[in-house]
């Protein structure tokens, strides 16, 4: 939690008292940082085997002719990385598999970007096939002009390409009593990324007008389930999107296409997909048509009403339970990789520790830093064959930091399903083994 959100009520304020400075994290840094070795002398040296046939035999993909260039018009990925894709449980799924959850192999990614094929994908109705000719958008209510767009109508104002992700609120909700899931798809795979193209919501809010008593949006999906939600005009008028692309091309049909919200770093049940509607009110919607429906229980048995942002946040992606290092010899160097975010703006740092969170080194963050954005960050070391607790802790520029599961549940108990953001902790065994366990408490 950031636990300093301005919605949160008294009980949410210790951790932020709580916030550690940056000094005190490297205090205590010497046991690892000689481990952040240049990138130098990485192969041990290997002999080369004259009899490899690997490298003497002609392989039988260079014997014959390969595929004709117009086999797989739209291209699918190497048959070799057919593990790589959304997996499901029964352990999260809201009853069937119209109600349910895909999650992203976050563990298999490169870079910050979800190939499409493999964006999370959870629906309350199923996914919706809406043809693009019949497509409509609405916006009525508090407004000085209601409309009816087509997708061309909204196509005709200037677009904006943006990295951002969506984030379930529910992702790691197993994990709030004890390790439940082996296994970080499972975990944190209820997110994902991509470069979304679309037009703000401001450029069209300020050319059709908002009455100045506008302060609430709904916003209805065509689907079975609607997904209505409620977003104050604050977003809307803020980063909020209207998007009909994803990574270059049109939405994929789980994802919304053809147009979809986007509220950059808010809950992902906000993202209403398959939009049809935005209606505009000057109080919010009442009893069985209130429509911001995650609330966050407290220790104090009292709810926190509204919580927009998703934390900050971070995991380990490299290794994990899915990703060992069992393949690696005593020495060798290697790259220690995660994924590092935040709703409410940009990560500045991330710390790693190798003791369940007695000694923390600063980790790098690598390619883009973007707001509300996934930040990739790596740290190389050398794998000495002894057991390690491999924990990432991430910081943002609103000075959140990442919590530990005391400070997490002393606040908000484990009552909770949504907004689960402590420290994530591998236990690396001393074969290269890894395991999701819980370490309560780590140090400054
Ligand atoms: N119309 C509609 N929009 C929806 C949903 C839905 O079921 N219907 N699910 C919401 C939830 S709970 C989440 S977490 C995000 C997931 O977005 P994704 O499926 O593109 O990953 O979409 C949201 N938007
Ligand atoms: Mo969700």
């Amino acid at each position: 939690m950031t636990k300093s959100s301005k919605n949160s009520e008294k009980s949410l304020e210790t951790i932020s008292e709580k916030k550690l400075s940056r000094r005190d994290f490297f205090r205590k840094t010497a046991v690892y940082s000689a481990g952040a070795i240049a990138a130098a002398n990485v192969l041990s040296p290997v002999k080369l085997r004259a009899d490899d046939p690997a490298i003497i035999e002609e392989a039988q993909w260079g014997t014959k002719l390969g595929d004709m260039v117009t086999k797989n018009l739209y291209g699918i990925p190497s048959p070799y990385e057919h593990n790589v894709i959304r997996r499901t449980t029964d352990l999260l799924s809201s009853g069937d598999a119209y109600a349910s959850v895909s999650m992203c192999p976050i563990h298999e990614l490169q870079g910050i970007v979800t190939p499409n094929g493999l964006f999370f994908t959870r629906n309350h109705g199923g996914t919706a096939h809406v043809d693009p000719h019949e497509f409509r958008l609405m916006i009525h209510g508090k407004v000085k002009k209601e409309v009816v767009l087509t997708l061309d109508d909204l196509k005709k104002y200037p677009s904006e390409s943006r990295i951002y992700f969506i984030e379930c609120p529910a992702n790691g909700s197993t994990g709030w009593r004890g390790p439940q899931f082996n296994n970080l798809q499972f975990m944190k795979g209820m997110m994902s990324s991509a470069e979304w193209t679309g037009v703000m919501l401001k450029t069209v809010l300020e050319d059709i007008g908002l009455e100045d008593d506008a302060v609430w949006m709904l916003a209805v999906g065509s689907d079975n389930a609607g997904n209505p939600r409620t977003i104050p005009v604050e977003k809307a008028m803020d980063d909020a999107m209207l998007v009909w692309a994803q990574n270059g091309e049109a939405l994929r049909p789980e994802q919304g296409y053809p147009l979809r919200l986007l509220v950059p770093g808010w809950e992902g049940n906000l993202n209403t997909k398959w939009l049809k509607r935005l209606e505009f009110s000057d109080k919010p919607w009442h009893a069985k048509e209130e429509t911001s429906k995650y609330t966050m229980l407290q220790k104090s048995g009292k709810a926190i009403r509204y919580f927009w942002a998703n934390e900050v946040n971070s995991v380990i992606t490299s290794p994990c339970p899915e990703k060992p290092w069992t393949h690696l010899k005593k020495g060798d160097m290697i790259e220690i990789e995660g994924l590092a975010w935040s709703g409410h703006g940009t990560i500045t740092n991330v710390d790693i520790s190798f003791d369940g969170g007695d000694n923390w080194v600063e980790a790098n963050l690598k390619g883009l830093v973007l707001p509300k954005s996934w930040t990739r960050f790596s740290y190389i070391t050398r794998w000495e064959g002894k057991p390690l607790l491999l924990s990432s802790r991430a910081i943002d520029d609103t000075g959140n930091v990442q919590p530990t599961i005391d400070q997490e549940t002393s606040a908000v108990g484990v009552e909770s399903i949504y907004h689960r953001n402590a420290i994530v902790t591998w236990e690396v065994k001393s074969n290269g083994e890894v395991n999701n366990v819980h370490i309560r408490k780590h140090n400054a």
